[in-house]
């Protein structure tokens, strides 16, 4: 019975009865507080539940912006109508990508809280492998938020984090919005932009940077401003991105033949069309 209850209020989330004796209250209580590795592994949503919990948990410590949650909610959409995978598409998109990161000169990887907690790691591993710094560029930008990141990518090995102390701006862009670091993307002359907001997609390419935008959204203002969109969720888009670069580096032929394959233009038409043919085969059933 104890068992049943304790149970049944997780599953609720509720309060346990007020009936309850004290040791059986508190060990619901206990129970409510759900921890990430909780959602059972045979549950078929099983990696999309684990983002959401790592974003909400983001949310909780005051990393992910309230704002970063429902953007997640629209990547999610989109996300159902491309099957939940790396289309043919993306990869094209991410072997461009490589190339030009491989190419570039001073690349910088933008960084912002939904980024920051769904994928420390690779974003670590990226900027190494890569050799580019990381910048906290938030839009919903705040001091103690951007310090909280930094901690964060800290404890996953990041070093020389740039972000806090900005010393320029993006022109054309009001608000905090703007600020940026003069050694990082002031300065770049290609930026990964993973989740970004249209605004600033757009006032990067106005500088004349090179932009990679990662946007589950092939018809959003930054997946048709940036130079190169890969269309991916992005923690499927960093490990292929990281794979391509190892691929590649080293191999000119291999990254002119890469960029000389990729047109944004019909890439996002291309895999735009293969959303429509999902949903058509669904409405078909
Ligand atoms: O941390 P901050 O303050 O910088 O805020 C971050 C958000 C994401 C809230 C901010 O940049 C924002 O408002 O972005 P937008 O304009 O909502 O754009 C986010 C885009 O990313 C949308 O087109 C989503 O479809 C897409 N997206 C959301 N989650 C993912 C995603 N794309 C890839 N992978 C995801 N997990």
């Amino acid at each position: 019975m104890m068992l049943y209850i304790s149970l049944f209020s997780r599953y609720l989330r509720v309060e346990p009865p007020s009936g309850c004796d004290t040791v059986l209250r508190d060990r619901i209580r206990n129970s409510l507080d759900v921890p990430m590795t909780e959602i059972p592994r045979s549950h078929p949503r099983h990696a999309s539940l684990v983002l959401r919990e790592k974003l909400v948990e983001g949310f909780k410590q005051g990393i992910v912006a309230p704002e970063g949650l429902i953007a997640h909610g629209r990547g999610e959409m989109f996300d159902y109508l491309i099957g939940e995978r790396t289309t043919k598409g993306s990869r094209v998109a991410s072997r461009a990508a490589a190339a030009l990161l491989i190419q570039a000169k001073h690349p910088v990887i933008s960084v912002n809280g939904n980024v920051a907690v769904l994928c420390p790691d690779d974003i670590v591993r990226l900027s190494e492998i890569a050799r580019a710094r990381i910048e906290i560029g938030l839009f919903h930008r705040t001091d103690e938020r951007i310090s909280k990141i930094q901690k964060l990518l800290e404890e996953h090995g990041a070093r020389d984090v740039l972000g806090f102390l900005p010393d320029a701006s993006l022109p054309g862009l009001d608000h905090l919005r703007a600020l940026c670091s003069k050694e990082g993307i002031y300065s770049s002359d290609v930026v990964l932009i993973p989740l970004e907001d249209g605004d600033r997609a757009e006032a990067l390419v106005r500088m004349g940077k090179k932009t990679i935008a990662i946007d589950l959204n092939p018809m959003s203002r930054t997946a048709r401003t940036a130079s190169i969109t890969i269309v991916d969720e992005v923690t499927r888009a960093l490990p292929e991105l990281i794979k391509n670069i190892e691929d590649m580096r080293g191999d000119s032929k291999a990254a002119k033949h890469a960029l000389s394959k990729y047109d944004r233009d019909e890439n996002l038409e291309e895999i735009a069309e293969e959303m429509s043919e999902n949903l058509e085969k669904f409405l078909e059933r």
